[in-house]
């Protein structure tokens, strides 16, 4: 066990507030890639950072359709993992306490959700509700591959992947409602992310800047790994479950 565990772990378990934030890496355990590994294969030419913006789907909506409804796909094969579970299981001991709990990703693939997390904010979207770009319409998908791409709307726009891409905005009442977590919270874990896209990334700040203390889970440094009071370098799906037993003993 990384020996920042225990020192931590007291701050989970009394912390009157607490805020978390993850990122692509909180996933790699169930099997998915990060935003950054995302492209392998037949999509191993392909620059992420540039198909993901509104520029790459207006000058090639057939292409960019079929990478999120390929990820789409895959994602929807994908199980939580134990840090899933762990954040889950925290917010549901936190609640109970009546201490407030804030779960924030910048993740798409829904698996917080699908572990049991409520009220997640999602940062950037997810893939599974798709927007007509012409009339706004917006439809979950949760059923098999489109047969087309671009997908069509009934009033013969195309549609895209309801997740934000570089250049655009936030959701913004969703971004206050994290910006105002990362700001109130007594203890923030930043989780998985490489702590380099912002506004995502300021909230980190935000928090540090606002007094919290911050436990940051990576295998790797970030950035921002200097500034946090503990950054505990492994994997959140074995971090997370060993953080939670030393705070609750189970
Ligand atoms: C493990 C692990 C394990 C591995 N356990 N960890 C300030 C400074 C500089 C630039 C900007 C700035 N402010 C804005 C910008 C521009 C831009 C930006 O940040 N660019 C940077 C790249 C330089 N930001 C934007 O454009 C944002 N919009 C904006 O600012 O709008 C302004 C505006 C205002 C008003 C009107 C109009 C405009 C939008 C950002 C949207 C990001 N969208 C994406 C794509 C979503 C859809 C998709 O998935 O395709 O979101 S980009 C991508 O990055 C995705 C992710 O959510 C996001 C963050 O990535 P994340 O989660 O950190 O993943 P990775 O892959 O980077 O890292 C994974 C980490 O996990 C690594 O550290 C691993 O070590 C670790 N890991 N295994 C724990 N087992
Ligand atoms: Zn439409």
């Amino acid at each position: 066990m990384d020996e920042l565990i225990p020192s931590a772990a007291p701050f989970l378990s009394s912390a009157q507030r607490i805020a978390v934030l993850t990122g692509a890496g909180i996933s790699t355990e169930s099997g998915i890639p990060t935003f950054r590994d995302a492209l392998k294969g037949h999509w191993a030419n392909f620059d992420p950072q540039k198909l993901a913006t509104p520029q790459a789907f207006a000058s090639d909506p057939e292409l960019v359709s079929r990478w999120y409804d390929q990820r789409r796909c895959e994602c929807a094969l994908c199980r939580p993992n134990p840090g899933h579970e762990a954040l889950a299981q925290l917010q549901e001991m936190t609640e109970a306490d009546g201490r407030e709990f804030t779960l924030i990703t910048q993740n798409v693939d829904r698996l917080h959700q699908t572990a049991g997390s409520t009220e997640v904010i999602e940062l950037h979207g997810n893939l599974w509700v798709w927007r007509c770009v012409s009339c706004g319409k917006e439809i979950e998908e949760k059923g098999p591959a489109f047969t087309q791409y671009p997908p069509k709307c009934d009033c013969g726009g195309n549609r895209r992947p309801g997740v934000v891409w570089f250049g655009e905005a936030l959701p913004r009442v969703e971004f206050a409602a994290a910006e105002r977590a990362a700001r109130r919270c007594e203890l923030f874990l930043s989780i998985g992310t490489s702590s380099v896209v912002y506004p995502a990334a300021g909230l980190i700040e935000s928090a540090i800047t606002a007094g919290a203390k911050v436990v940051e889970i990576n295998p790797e440094a970030t950035p921002l790994s200097d500034q946090v009071e503990w950054s505990i370098r492994g994997k959140s799906g074995e971090v997370l479950p060993q953080l939670m037993k030393e705070a609750f003993g189970n």
